[in-house]
């Protein structure tokens, strides 16, 4: 069994209904419910995405190895309506990244864990530390709270949406 830290974010059409079906979604490859931080909403990051976001993180316990668990993230997100050929970056339905599988460090051609520039980004940060405040990067041993002092930062609302 692994546990596994999941970042979702959507920016395109009815954010909230694509945040709660993807989280019923992981909780179909979680032995255990999903432990889920709240929605944030945030400013997009990066030239290619212009709509807000919304932001949230999931740590399941799966029993699918690291290349099962993406192939399952992307299945998904392609069934969801997600255009594979867009740019990166772009706005999107829905996104699932692997933040952290199992305290690994993976570098494969299609799966870098954990995932790249998480821990510049606060839109990842702030709902980590939310469900999992005493967690490290995994390779420097930083502290949440220390990553979340030296990232950029944008506009970050914790919002009491349920989901
Ligand atoms: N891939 C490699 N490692 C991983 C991993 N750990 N998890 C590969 C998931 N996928 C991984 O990713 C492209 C390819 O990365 C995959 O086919 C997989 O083999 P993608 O998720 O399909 O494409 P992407 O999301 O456009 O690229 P990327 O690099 O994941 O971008 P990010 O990091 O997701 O950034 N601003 C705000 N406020 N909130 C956001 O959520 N997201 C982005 C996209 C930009 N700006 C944002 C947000
Ligand atoms: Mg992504």
């Amino acid at each position: 069994m692994a546990k596994a830290v999941i970042a979702l974010g959507s920016n395109l059409g009815d954010r909230l209904a694509h945040m709660s079906h993807a989280r019923r979604f992981l909780s179909t490859l979680s032995t255990v419910p999903p432990v889920a931080s709240s929605i944030y909403e945030t400013e997009p990051v990066g030239e290619a995405s212009t709509h807000r976001y919304y932001n949230a993180v999931c740590a399941i316990e799966t029993e699918l190895d690291a290349m099962s668990l993406l192939e399952a993230l992307k299945g998904y997100e392609q069934e969801y309506g997600r255009d594979p050929s867009a740019p990166r970056w772009s706005n999107r339905t829905i996104d699932l990244d692997i933040i952290d599988y199992d305290r690994q460090v993976i570098a494969r051609q299609r799966l870098h864990v954990p995932h790249p520039e998480y821990e510049k980004r606060l839109f990842v940060l702030d709902p980590l530390q939310e469900i999992l405040p005493g967690w490290r990067d995994v390779r420097s041993g930083e502290t949440v709270d220390a990553l979340i002092a030296s990232s950029h930062k944008i506009e970050v609302s914790k919002t009491s949406l349920k989901w």
